[in-house]
């Protein structure tokens, strides 16, 4: 018998709804790099709190890197090839990043995924996010890779439309959620995050959003 065995961190693969796969501890194996590159990002080009185009406050901060980042304010929800702030260019994407959204987007069954964009979602206890459709993208055919790191979170994701039925997906540090095709412009969002502790990331939960923005 291979002990080792015992030490390989769980992975599962499992199909939410047609559209939507649910790859349990996918990026496990790659924790350590990714939370490094994190922290260079971060250092790079610090988490800032956008607002809605309505001038509302998001509860959570945010930061991309890439060729493009996601931003928001009183123009509109878009991509900028700039951080607004600073008005530098992103960070660079790592290597880590890449290689987990090729992988993750191939082992759910969308081959050639090689996303431009990620965003750095930072949760403290009490933020969410409310069903929102990721829809400023150039091409819809390209899927969207979401990494879950830290404290759990309560994923929900719906239909095309706002007041279609929600799935509520608890995700936990590691998890990892590819969707595209007829679902990729399906509504989505966070449930407001629990109070809690994770080992390596304390009171928060970190998402990696990777998309092909432009
Ligand atoms: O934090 C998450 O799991 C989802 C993030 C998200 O929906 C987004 O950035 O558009």
């Amino acid at each position: 018998m291979n002990l080792d065995l015992f030490n390989e961190p769980l992975q599962t693969r499992e199909d939410i709804c047609a559209g939507v796969v649910l790859l349990r501890g996918f990026a496990l194996p790659s924790q350590n790099l990714l939370l490094n590159d994190i922290n260079s990002i971060i250092t790079t080009a610090p988490l800032q709190k956008l607002s809605t185009p309505s001038g509302l406050p998001m509860s959570v901060t945010t930061t991309s890197c890439g060729e493009a980042g996601w931003v928001s304010d009183s123009y509109g929800y878009r991509y900028s090839k700039r951080n607004l702030k600073s008005q530098k260019n992103w960070p660079a994407m790592p290597n880590s990043f890449l290689t987990l959204a090729h992988q993750a987007a191939f082992t759910a069954g969308f081959g050639n995924f090689l996303p431009d964009s990620c965003l750095i979602n930072c949760y403290k206890v009490g933020a969410k996010m409310s069903l929102h459709q990721d829809k400023d993208e150039k091409d819809f055919s390209q899927p969207i890779v979401s990494v879950s790191l830290g404290l759990p979170a309560t994923f929900l994701i719906g239909g095309l439309m706002r007041t279609d039925k929600t799935i509520k997906i608890p995700l936990v540090h590691g998890d990892v959620i590819v969707w595209g095709a007829n679902a990729r412009l399906f509504f989505h969002g966070v449930l407001p995050i629990k109070t809690g502790r994770h080992a390596l990331l304390g009171e928060q939960r970190i998402n990696l959003t990777f998309r092909k923005a432009l």
